[in-house]
């Protein structure tokens, strides 16, 4: 089939689905068109089946915002009809469920219907979505979108509660290629683990866009409990608002020495990979694909119980749940899974273990079977 994947190409997690997403489809043989306003971060191949598709919002002095959503319906109806699309799938609601709504407008006009899916993520509808601003138009998209996913129970729930949906909407959890990520360091996964840590200290890392909702002012409160107690080293990889805070609780703290703030990372698998333990204590998480990449790296996770987490991370096998902001326990839980070799290499197994419920494999057919349900675009 020719699918559109419409997403946001930056680190953030839809962006890494939809991109995963459009990759596994590819090498199974179908033509995929990636449409956004800059190169994905995760498409690094070239692959023959795979097109990139650039929206670029046409600027004028009389804008003071740039009407991205209308050049990008613009774009929908130039890919669709010229790349002959099956249909579109959107990935984060905002502005990309009501761009291809309106594209499948005007679509008509040129006798072509053409289905297009949504599919929800997280703040499109726990955060964003539901504010006055936006959520008429939420609504809907939603209820015009020819098939709806959500990636976690939680999240299903938070969109009944949320919105008028009339819709019918499906479960789809998010996945990880577990080719992608290591169980076994390699010779420079050692070296870089021995740079990190080079008296053998635990590494503890959290990976994230730093913002408010991931509450890394816990992050660093529990990696000092955890300090306090064993020798640790705490890896911070990404970038976002919550910076500067973050380096001034390090330095009222007195941990800023065993802090490594690396900035936006091309390959967080290569952190997972040399870390023991992983922090997620968001405020709240539809589903955490981060943790779920910890997991397949065989690290377990210490996260709040918020949102889709209890449904990633499994409380006492994969890791540990805390209520949100409760510190003291997550930071008890991480060294109840530090406590010895034997006990952390049990949770580090049962980590990648559980892993395994999402594997590519398993999750993959579920999207193609809505693709095939809703067929090929029709001339009308
Ligand atoms: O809502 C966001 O933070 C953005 C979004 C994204 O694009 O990264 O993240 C959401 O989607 C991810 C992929 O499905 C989920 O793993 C994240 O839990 C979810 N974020 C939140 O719910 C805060």
């Amino acid at each position: 089939m020719k699918i559109g994947i419409v997403l946001y190409p930056t680190f953030g997690g839809s962006g890494i689905v939809a991109t995963e997403l459009g990759k596994a489809l590819a090498e199974k043989g179908h033509e995929i068109h990636f449409i956004s306003y800059n190169h994905p971060v995760k498409l690094e191949h070239f692959l023959p089946n795979i097109r990139y598709h650039e929206v670029r919002p046409f600027n004028y002095p009389l804008f003071d915002y740039q009407p991205y959503e209308l050049a990008l319906t613009s774009k929908l109806v130039d890919v669709v009809r010229y790349e002959n699309l099956d249909l579109l799938h959107c990935h984060y609601a905002i502005p990309h469920a009501s761009a291809a709504y309106f594209a499948k407008q005007i679509l008509k006009t040129h006798n072509i219907d053409i289905p297009f899916i949504t599919t929800l993520h997280g703040t499109d509808i726990t955060l964003v979505g539901k504010h006055p601003s936006f959520e008429p138009v939420i609504t809907f998209s939603i209820n015009e979108s020819d098939a709806v996913t959500v990636v976690s129970e939680s999240l299903k729930r938070d969109t009944l509660r949320h919105f008028a949906i009339t819709n019918e909407i499906k479960v789809i959890p998010n996945f990880v290629e577990h080719s992608h990520y290591c169980m076994t360091p390699g010779k420079d996964d050692i070296a870089r683990r021995d740079a990190i840590s080079p008296e053998g200290q635990y590494i503890i890392s959290h990976v994230s866009n730093f913002r408010k909702v991931k509450r890394l002012g816990d992050v660093v409160r529990i990696f000092e409990k955890i300090r306090k107690k064993v020798p640790a080293k705490l890896i911070l990889a990404g970038d976002g608002p919550e910076r500067y805070k973050v380096e001034q609780l390090c330095s009222e703290l007195g941990v800023c020495q065993d802090v490594e703030m690396l900035g936006n990372v091309q390959t967080a698998a290569e952190i997972y990979c040399i870390s023991d333990l992983f922090l997620l204590p968001s405020e709240t998480e539809s589903f955490g694909l981060a943790a779920l990449e910890a997991l397949a790296s065989g690290v377990p996770v210490i996260s709040s119980n918020s949102g889709g987490l209890p449904e990633v991370n499994k409380h006492g096998f994969s890791g540990f749940l805390s209520d949100v902001g409760n510190v003291d326990e997550m930071a008890e839980n991480a060294l109840k899974i530090l406590k010895d070799k034997e006990t952390l290499d049990r949770y580090k197994q049962q980590a990648h273990e559980h892993s395994l419920n999402f594997t590519i494999d398993r999750i993959l057919p579920k999207y193609e079977a809505i693709y095939e349900r809703l067929a090929t675009a029709r001339v009308i």
